[in-house]
C-alpha cells in the first residue's frame, strides 16, 4: 500500500524513485515489522495475562520448565500481524508470490490458532487432533503446491554443489511441495520448546531465504551464478526482511527468560512460510541446510518415537526433541540455545556457499 503510494509519487518527485527498488523495500519492510512489535509486544503480553492466556505445562517434562508454567502464549499473533502489515506496506501487491505466501502463512497461522485456543479453552496440552491439524496442514499446502506447479512449471530440482544433476519431477513436484511445506511448519514446531530456540534460527533462516530470493528474482546475477531464474521472486524478499524483523522483535520479548510465547500460531505459520520461500525460489533441497536444525529436531523425535516403539521402551535420547535431552544432560537453558543459534549462523554460511560451489 505505502510501497504504491510512494511508487506513484515517484514520477512526480525524484526522491521517490529509491523506492521501486527491492533492496531499499526490504529494509523498510524489515524496519516497520520491528517497529510493530517493539511497541505493540507489551500491549499485547498485558492482553495476553489479562486474558489469562498462559501456558500449561506437561508435569513428564523437565522439572526446570514448571516455572514457566502461565507464561503468555499466542504472542505469534504479533509476529503473524506485523509481518502482514509490513509486506503489504512495502511489497509489490501485483505479485502473485505475495499473495500466496502470505495465504500460507495465515493460513497455517489459522490451524496454530485453533489449536492453542483449543487448549486454553481446555486448559489442558491437548488441542485438535493429530488428524485434524494433518487435514488441515495439508489443505492449506495444497494451495501453493497447485498454483507454483501450473505457475511456475518447473519442476525440476536443484541439487546444492551439482549443478549439472536437475531431475525433473513432473506431478511429483506438487508431492515434494507438500511435504516441505508441512513438514517444514511441524519441524519448526517441534523446535520451539526452550526461550528464543525456534524464533533465532528462524530469523536467521529467513535472512538467508531473504538473499536467495533476491538472486533468483535477479536475471544477470542468476545467471552468473546458475542459479535457477524465478522471475517476480525478488519481491519476496520483502516478505522475508518483514519476517526477519519481526523475528528479532519478537526474540526481544521471547529471549531467556521469555515473557511470551509464539504458540502453535507462531511456530506452525513460520515453518510453512520458510517451506514455500524454499519452493518460491528453487531452493528446495539447500533447506535441508537452511533449516538443519529443524530438521534435527524433527529427526530426533522420529527416531526417539521409532526406537521407543521398536525396542518398548528404550530411548536413544534422554528426552526428544534434542533440546531436551541436552537439558537432561545438565546444559543450562541459555547455553543450549545460544549454541543452538552459533550452529544456525554456521549452516547459513554454508547454505550462502552452494551458491558458488556448484
Ligand atoms: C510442542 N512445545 C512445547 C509454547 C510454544 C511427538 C512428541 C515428541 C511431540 C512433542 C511436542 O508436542 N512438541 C511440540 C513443543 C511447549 O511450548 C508451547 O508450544 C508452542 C509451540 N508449539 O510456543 O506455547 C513448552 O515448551 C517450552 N517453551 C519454552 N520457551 C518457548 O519460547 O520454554 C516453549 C517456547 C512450553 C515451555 O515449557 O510449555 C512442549 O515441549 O510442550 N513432545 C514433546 O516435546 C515431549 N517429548 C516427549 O514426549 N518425548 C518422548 C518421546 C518418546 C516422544 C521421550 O523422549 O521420552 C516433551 N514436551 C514437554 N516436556 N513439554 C516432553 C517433556
Amino acid at each position: 500500500m505505502l510501497y504504491h503510494l510512494l511508487y506513484a509519487l515517484h514520477t512526480q518527485v525524484s526522491l521517490f524513485n529509491v523506492f521501486r527498488y527491492i533492496t531499499l523495500r526490504t529494509i523498510y519492510a524489515t524496519l516497520t515489522a520491528l517497529l510493530i512489535t517493539f511497541l505493540l509486544g507489551p500491549r499485547v503480553i498485558r492482553l495476553l495475562q489479562r486474558h489469562q492466556i498462559g501456558q500449561h505445562i506437561r508435569a513428564e517434562g523437565p522439572q526446570s520448565h514448571f516455572s514457566k508454567a502461565g507464561t503468555p502464549t499466542m504472542g505469534g499473533i504479533l509476529i503473524l500481524f506485523a509481518v502482514t502489515v509490513a509486506t503489504l506496506c512495502w511489497a509489490d501487491l501485483t505479485n502473485l508470490y505475495i499473495w500466496l505466501i502470505l495465504l500460507v502463512t495465515l493460513g497455517f497461522g489459522f490451524i496454530g490458532f485453533m489449536d492453542d485456543y483449543l487448549k486454553l479453552i481446555k486448559k489442558r496440552n491437548k488441542g485438535l487432533s493429530a488428524r485434524a491439524k494433518f487435514i488441515l496442514q495439508f489443505l492449506f499446502a495444497l494451495i501453493p503446491a497447485v498454483v507454483l506447479y501450473y505457475y511456475e512449471y518447473n519442476t525440476r530440482l536443484n541439487i546444492p554443489f551439482f549443478k549439472a544433476v536437475t531431475p525433473d519431477l513432473g506431478w511429483g513436484y506438487m508431492l515434494l511441495t507438500l511435504f516441505i511445506i508441512v513438514g517444514t511448519s511441524n519441524a519448526v514446531n517441534l523446535t520451539d520448546g526452550l526461550d528464543g530456540l525456534a524464533i533465532g534460527p528462524a530469523t536467521i533462516a529467513f535472512g538467508t531465504y531473504l538473499l536467495f530470493c533476491y538472486l533468483t528474482g535477479h536475471l544477470k546475477i542468476a545467471n552468473y551464478l546458475q542459479i535457477p531464474y524465478v522471475p517476480g521472486s525478488g519481491e519476496v524478499a520483502v516478505f522475508c526482511g518483514a519476517l526477519v524483523g519481526a523475528g528479532i522483535g519478537f526474540l526481544w520479548f521471547n529471549a531467556y527468560p521469555a515473557q511470551v510465547f509464539m504458540g502453535d500460531v507462531g511456530s506452525l505459520s513460520l515453518g510453512a512460510a520458510l517451506g514455500t520461500v524454499a519452493v518460491i525460489t528453487k531452493h528446495e533441497i539447500v533447506l535441508i541446510l537452511v533449516g538443519g536444525l529443524f530438521v534435527v529436531e524433527a529427526l530426533s523425535v522420529i527416531f526417539q518415537v521409532g526406537y521407543f516403539k521398536m525396542t518398548h521402551g528404550k530411548r536413544i535420547f534422554r528426552m526428544a526433541p534434542l533440546h531436551h535431552h541436552f537439558e537432561l544432560k545438565g546444559w543450562s537453558e541459555p547455553k543450549i540455545i545460544v549454541r543452538f543459534w552459533i550452529i544456525a549462523v554456521i549452516l547459513s554460511l554454508l547454505s550462502i556457499s552452494t551458491l558458488k560451489l556448484r
